[in-house]
């Protein structure tokens, strides 16, 4: 056993997660947690709100809001859409915490003392109305490059440009629409990436086989066009204040404190409960830890380079990342989701349509791993009606009532196992060995292939064993038939676990058992677990385990979420 130590990227506070935020880092990450604890290891696994920067401050704005009660209101309203996802965290914190801020202050203490922080005076937007600088979203203009007119100044949507304000053609302020601006001096702290690039080139190297080529291959792009001085603090009043003489009515810039965060949160997780262990085991001097991030891609760049080289920079033992899984996008019927224009499922709402594992399941089966997929209710509603209804719902409740009907609430006695059933075991353990395998790679569109082809199998052995018609001449092969299948519904419950928590569930409870009565995934052995459920276990046939999506259903999904707009 060892210590896994998950991250999903930090969600910003403000606005709701839609599904390809859920599948671009939160669901992923859930889904190794799962599994990496049903391997037997010691997981922590942490997530939380990034809460500072300019969003949060403009968001609160246009709310009439107080920051942190926007913040609170928001960061709650994540927790509350996560646990009805079922993401299992240990931790579900916030970077605006004491500990991130004490977290925050030791690493900058730490890079000035070591001589990585520099001051410098630069040009900055200045509104005259509103008295202040603006930085970031603050001020919205003309890109540049693309021509968008609504591009904010840290970057455009349109063609996702990294922007400096000043870049902007006819600016002006995102809080009063003010065009009354100047460019005005102002000093801040950098962050002197250059000065580390050998040694995080050196660092980098030692990852180079283990990382996916995507993450490695945009960390090398950047080193290659050489790194520039980061300017980490900015003119706002959100956000940690930079404990530096001459800088005090100045605030950290949020992606400083952001990943930061990660080693913050596990300080909130390790501070809530005296009997967790010291937030230093995971993150200091850890050298049992193995460190997982997981991401959107365009996250690669600040997880790969600029957070590594800032706790390189510290000169301390620092838990780096091991491996990083970068996703790519999901597109809703191939375009953007858009909460204004009403074109989209959004997370909270997923889950009151259906239960959450329903979207676990479809959203894991298409993620976008290599490449960007695209959800439709179409394609959601024909897996939901043929993979899980149609192969593994159907089996489960065809196996139960025709065991009740015929032989009772029971696990049937008699008959011994046959060539059939031996090769049955020989091909399940072949599929469940490569499930594992695809599982710890991370490559989860293969893992769920290879879980919807050992339910296939479930349904072969059944469709070639015949077990109804074979019980009128010979009752107790057909009882030894029925008693493999209903064991296959305990291990397809097992290992569908880390997917499916919530049906998971359900299919054990049928046979009265629960999460905690679960084998573990290590070195599963199929010829021992096809005979877990013992002649004589109960069983109860129970509803089925899941609805179908009629075509009335479908269409009324589609008008409700904008699938039928252009
Ligand atoms: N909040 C960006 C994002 O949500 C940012 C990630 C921070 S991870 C430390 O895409
Ligand atoms: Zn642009």
């Amino acid at each position: 056993m060892s210590k896994i130590l998950i991250t999903s990227a930090l969600p910003y506070v403000n606005g709701v997660p839609h599904l390809g935020h859920m599948v671009g880092c939160l669901l992923p990450s859930d889904v190794y947690a799962r599994f990496m604890r049903m391997m037997g290891h010691e997981v922590l696994y942490i997530a939380g709100t990034d809460e500072h920067g300019t969003p949060s401050e403009v968001g609160a704005i246009k709310e009439g809001m107080a920051v942190e009660d926007y913040c609170t209101k928001y960061h709650n309203r994540h927790k509350q859409t996560y646990a009805d996802f079922e993401l299992s965290f240990d931790c579900f914190g916030r970077t605006s915490s004491a500990q991130n801020q004490e977290m925050t202050y030791h690493i900058f203490e730490q890079l000035d003392k070591n001589g990585y922080i520099e001051e410098r005076t630069i040009k900055q937007l200045y509104s005259v109305d509103d008295a202040r600088f603006l930085p970031d979203r603050y001020v919205t203009g003309t890109c540049p490059y693309c021509g968008y007119d609504k591009a904010r100044g840290d970057q455009c949507e349109n063609c996702t440009k990294v922007l400096d304000p000043t870049e902007l053609i006819n600016p002006r302020s995102t809080i009063s629409g003010s065009t009354n601006l100047e460019i005005r001096e102002t000093k801040h702290l950098f962050l002197t990436l250059p000065k580390l690039e050998g040694k995080l080139d050196a660092w980098l190297k030692t990852k180079e086989p283990f990382w996916p080529d995507v993450a490695y291959s945009i960390a090398r792009k950047w080193l290659k066009e050489g790194l520039k001085e980061r300017c980490i603090t900015r003119d706002l009043k959100w956000g940690f204040p930079v404990p530096k003489a001459g800088f005090e009515d100045k605030v950290f810039y949020v992606w400083f404190d952001a990943p930061i965060g990660y080693i913050g949160i596990t300080k909130q997780w390790a501070d809530a409960d005296p009997k967790n262990r010291n937030w230093k085991d995971w993150w200091y001097d850890a050298k049992d830890v193995r460190h997982v991030e997981f991401m959107g891609k365009d996250n690669v760049p600040y997880h790969a380079i600029s957070f590594p080289a800032t706790l390189i920079g510290t000169e301390e033992p620092w838990t780096q990342v091991d491996y990083l899984k970068g996703m790519s996008y999901l597109t809703y019927e191939g375009g953007k989701f858009s909460k204004s224009a009403n074109r989209g499922i959004f997370a909270e709402d997923a889950v009151k349509e259906f239960p959450a594992d329903y979207w676990r399941y479809w959203l894991m089966a298409n993620a976008p791993e290599g490449s960007d997929s695209s959800f439709s209710f179409d394609l959601f509603a024909a897996t939901v009606n043929k993979d899980l209804n149609g192969v593994l719902g159907n089996f489960a409740s065809r196996v139960l009532k025709m065991t009740a009907s015929k032989l009772g609430e029971e696990v049937p006695a008699g008959g011994d196992m046959e060539a059939v059933d031996r090769e049955l075991i020989a091909t399940l353990q072949e599929k469940i060995d490569n499930y594992i395998k695809y599982m710890n790679e991370m490559e989860f569109r293969k893992a769920l292939n290879e879980l919807r082809a050992v339910w296939v199998e479930g349904n072969n052995y059944i469709t070639v064993t015949e077990p109804w018609s074979v019980i009128k001449e010979n009752p107790e092969r057909a009882a030894a038939i029925l008693r493999i299948c209903i064991n296959l519904i305990r291990i397809f419950a097992v290992i569908s676990a880390p997917i499916m928590p919530q049906i998971s569930k359900a299919a054990l409870a049928k046979f009265g058992l629960e999460e905690k009565d679960m084998p573990s995934l290590k070195d599963f052995n199929v010829a021992k677990e096809i005979e877990a459920l013992k002649p004589g276990h109960k069983f109860t046939v129970g509803d089925m385990l899941f609805e179908r999506i009629t075509p009335e259903r479908l269409e009324e999904l589609k008008n409700k979420y904008g699938s039928n707009k252009q």
